[in-house]
């Protein structure tokens, strides 16, 4: 962002009405943004656009999508119970549109559902939803006109309407939307005609590595809201914490009512908010625990090949169909290898991310909770430096499994494929460089990251 575009910003936020004094702590949305109103007559007045829009799901593939104001998901709305809000709408779509203000008490004209209690919202065409707000909670919007295509498509939002007062403060508040594509290899437009068999897995429209992280400061108390317009549930697991569940699309729960967990399922159509305290600092894992969803673009009609020795038929396949690789021999993890090698053009490869300790495998609805003691802001601090001593070690080296190559590859019959050896064997003895901010792992000598310019530091916690 330049500079000119920093002042305009705050311009308008403090235009907007944003930068007075606010009861609550406004709600990161990751890889996302907030949508800024201005205050006419005791009526906060927000203004969406409906349009198509590219979005970046990841370095690497751009999706031709549709959503709110040049973004998917649409920018979160924020406002506070006993609010006076009117939304305007506007349709840049090639269709017709309507919003549906998701969980929100209204009047029932309010409530978006084209033909029934409004006409459709033409393209070139502005509606008007006014109401007050008499709730407080995690509630969303999206359309209710041709909806199927238009959510698939991307679009939906958050509507956060927090408490007139609030209980107790929240020091980092995060909202994340749950949803799943079906993009088809190489294309960039998501086929919105797909009931089940979906590819593409997505926190806030964005698969793992383009997902941001979230950062935290050591003892802060965190709050994630999920909200699902997708097609399917989906547990969502934290690594390192206990959370509680304190509250849903229909408000809060109550303390009694709430219990100890690290996984929460969010059904279809609803919002999770979860509380947790993060007192261990590291970086943590969050993602959906429905395995395939913590992966990107999978093909899922790979005859399934774990523990076959494919090397003989391998051979004989390669002489007729020149460039054939056997894949899949020792699990999924070797297929990071192939997706480095590239697939179809604008597609992502199924598990990416480099982490300081070699490749990290994942994909989809996947990010990093960074919580830090040392951080003043909360950009990417990179990646976490456990202390000397807390690092899982190596303590012996047994020969291969039979049937294991040597390093990450697979042996094809006709192509020359880089051997494992092209990575350099670890020397425990020798200190050691990495790149502060994680761009370059476990380079023998100091000097500069080929990536970000800044100097190796010798690295730390990862022998004994
Ligand atoms: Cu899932």
């Amino acid at each position: 962002m330049t500079l000119k575009h920093s002042i305009l910003i705050a311009l308008l936020f403090s235009t907007a009405g944003i930068a007075t004094a606010q009861s609550y702590t406004p709600v990161v949305t990751p890889n996302g943004a907030t949508l800024p109103w201005k205050m006419e007559n005791g009526v906060k007045v927000f203004h969406l656009t409906a349009e198509p829009v590219k979005c970046e799901i990841a370095p690497g593939m751009v999706g031709n999508c549709w959503g709110y104001n040049g973004r998917t998901p649409g920018p979160t709305i924020e406002a506070v119970e006993g609010d006076r809000v009117r939304i305007l709408v506007s349709n840049k779509l090639p269709e017709a549109t309507s919003v549906h203000w998701h969980g929100v008490l209204l009047p029932n004209g309010m409530d978006g559902v084209s033909g029934l209690n409004q006409k459709r919202i033409m393209p070139g065409e502005t509606y008007a939803y006014e109401f007050t707000l008499r709730q407080h909670g995690t509630q969303m919007y999206h359309p209710h006109a041709d909806e199927t295509l238009q959510m698939a498509m991307g679009m939906e939002g958050f509507f956060i309407i927090h408490p007139k007062k609030q209980e107790k403060r929240i020091d980092r508040d995060f909202a994340i939307i749950l949803q799943e594509w079906m993009f088809p290899p190489g294309a960039a437009t998501p086929n919105p005609s797909v009931m089940t068999d979906f590819n593409t897995f997505t926190f806030n429209s964005r698969a793992y590595p383009g997902t941001e992280p979230l950062v935290v400061k050591l003892g802060q108390r965190v709050r994630i809201r999920l909200g699902n317009l997708s097609m399917d549930s989906h547990p969502i697991h934290i690594h390192g914490f206990y959370f509680r569940e304190v509250g849903t699309d229909g408000g809060d729960i109550p303390p009694s009512a709430q219990f100890p967990e690290t996984t929460v399922n969010v059904p279809v159509g609803a919002t999770r908010d979860i509380e947790f305290i993060a007192d261990e600092p590291g970086d943590w894992i969050f993602h959906c625990h429905k395995s395939h969803h913590a992966m990107n673009a999978m093909n899922h009609e790979v005859p399934n090949l774990t523990g076959v020795d494919q090397d003989a038929a391998a051979k004989i396949i390669g002489k007729a169909v020149p460039g054939y690789m056997a894949m899949g021999t020792k699990g999924m993890g070797d297929m990071q290898d192939m997706a480095q090698m590239g697939g179809p053009e604008n597609t992502l490869p199924m598990m990416t991310g480099e982490g300081p300790h070699g490749p990290i495998e994942m994909g989809g609805m996947f990010t990093i909770l960074k919580v830090r003691d040392d951080i003043t802001d909360y950009k990417d601090p990179g990646f976490y430096h456990a202390p000397k001593g807390t690092t899982a070690y190596l303590v012996e080296k047994s020969p291969a499994p039979a049937g294991a190559g040597q390093g990450g590859h697979h042996h094809g019959a006709s192509m020359e494929m880089a051997p494992a050896q092209s990575v350099p064997p670890k020397n425990d003895a020798k200190t050691l460089y990495m790149c502060p901010m994680g761009h370059v792992h476990h380079q023998a000598q100091p000097g500069e990251c080929p990536v970000c310019g800044m100097k190796l530091v010798p690295e730390t916690g990862d022998k004994k």
